[in-house]
């Protein structure tokens, strides 16, 4: 029976034990909690800084206080952290939310997000840098997961500045397109921003965070309500800071002399669509993405960047020492390249053993 497998049947079958593997992995995770970064960019003014407040800072944390009217947010002038630790059945999830100053204010707003592409390409960086090191067991994770990118509702479409900045973004981290203040607009008027706001980022070419097609084997309710996501894009979004008085009810929203508009009201915005997908569905997806796509592209940049550097230097040496091992036109070809690339992480590895056995030395010598 050469090359084939038999498989047991279940009353003889001795178990290995692996069928506890996914719970195991579980109470890990949930003993070292999770993690999750969101980043909100866009136009100043449209809301951004209300409408985080209104997803996470009081809602999902009910001890906070919820501000009254008067304590209404300052204009963002500076890229702020805000990082909430929340619990809900025994799960920790340490929350940080990225709040960048609106751009577009500036008489010139060239490169205006050049501060935010460059804090995404830090965290990146950061990452790198720790992944590479001693203590890879307890880096933190602050990679910017999902970026909220807000658009106007007042203009028609996409800005040109808006363009410019998704595409400086998107290989960079999930954009998810938000259509702002969804309460200066009709129905109909959200219903048609949304088509053209995505057919121009199609015409654009902007790479948009594509969710994940649902598995065939889904229920029909899931699949029901994965569509609705899908056609939801941009999702329209209502912020408020305060709690109003509607239909008997004490709830978050914004009061108009023709009615109250409710924040978490489904037929009033996508809020609790964008809260659930951040949240309940897609934050692991977010994450997957974020390391598999976008920090793998950052990563192999940096090592194509470094071989460069060390092939520049080992040519000067070469100049300056007059010794020329090998025609110096070959050492540019691929086959030096990885030859080069390998010396470099022989290099790497000797290091880190070094800086182990030095470390075992001193414990020892304390001990
Ligand atoms: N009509 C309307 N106004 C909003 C909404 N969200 C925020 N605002 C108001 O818009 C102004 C700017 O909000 P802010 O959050 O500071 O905008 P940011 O500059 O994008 O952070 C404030 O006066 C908010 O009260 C919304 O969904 N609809
Ligand atoms: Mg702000």
């Amino acid at each position: 029976m050469q090359g084939s497998v038999i498989y047991q049947d279940d009353q003889d079958k001795e178990y290995v034990g692996f069928a506890t593997l996914p719970n195991q992995v579980h109470r890990k995770t949930v003993k070292k909690g999770f993690t999750f970064t969101l980043m909100v960019v866009g136009e100043s003014g449209l809301g951004k800084s209300t409408l985080i407040n209104s997803l996470f800072l009081t809602d999902l944390n009910k001890d906070r206080k919820v501000p009254n009217a008067q304590e209404r947010i300052d204009q963002t002038v500076d890229i702020v952290k805000h990082t909430v630790g929340i619990e809900e059945k025994g799960i920790k999830l340490r929350l940080s939310i990225i709040d960048t100053p609106g751009f577009g204010d500036a008489i010139n707003n060239t490169e205006s997000w050049k501060p935010i592409e460059d804090y995404i390409d830090q965290q990146f960086e950061q990452y790198f840098r720790d992944e590479s090191g001693l203590n890879r067991r307890n880096i933190q994770d602050n990679r910017v997961h999902c970026c909220l990118y807000f658009i106007s509702p007042f203009g028609h479409g996409l800005r040109p500045l808006d363009v410019e900045c998704m595409k400086a973004l998107h290989e960079k981290v999930n954009i998810v397109p938000i259509l702002a203040k969804a309460d200066s607009l009709t129905q109909e008027e959200v219903f048609r921003k949304k088509m053209q706001i995505r057919g121009e980022v199609k015409q654009f070419g902007i790479n948009i965070y594509q969710f994940p097609e649902c598995d065939s084997d889904e229920d029909e309710d899931f699949k029901c309500q994965d569509q609705i996501l899908k056609g939801s894009i941009p999702f329209a979004v209502i912020g408020s800071n305060v709690q109003v008085e509607s239909k008997g009810r004490r709830v978050r929203g914004r009061i108009y002399p023709w009615g109250a508009v409710e924040v978490e009201d489904p037929a009033h915005s996508d809020f609790l669509l964008l809260r659930n997908m951040l949240v309940r569905t897609h934050m692991q997806d977010l994450k997957d993405v974020t390391r598999e796509t976008h920090y793998e592209n950052f990563r192999a940049q940096c090592i194509q960047n470094m071989t460069r550097m060390v092939v520049q230097e080992r040519k000067r040496r070469w100049v300056e020492s007059g010794y020329f091992p090998l025609p110096l036109a070959a050492v540019d070809t691929e086959r030096e390249r990885l030859i080069f690339e390998k010396d470099e992480e022989l290099r790497r590895m000797q290091e880190v053993l070094q800086r182990i056995q030095e470390q075992m030395q001193r414990s020892q010598s304390e001990g």
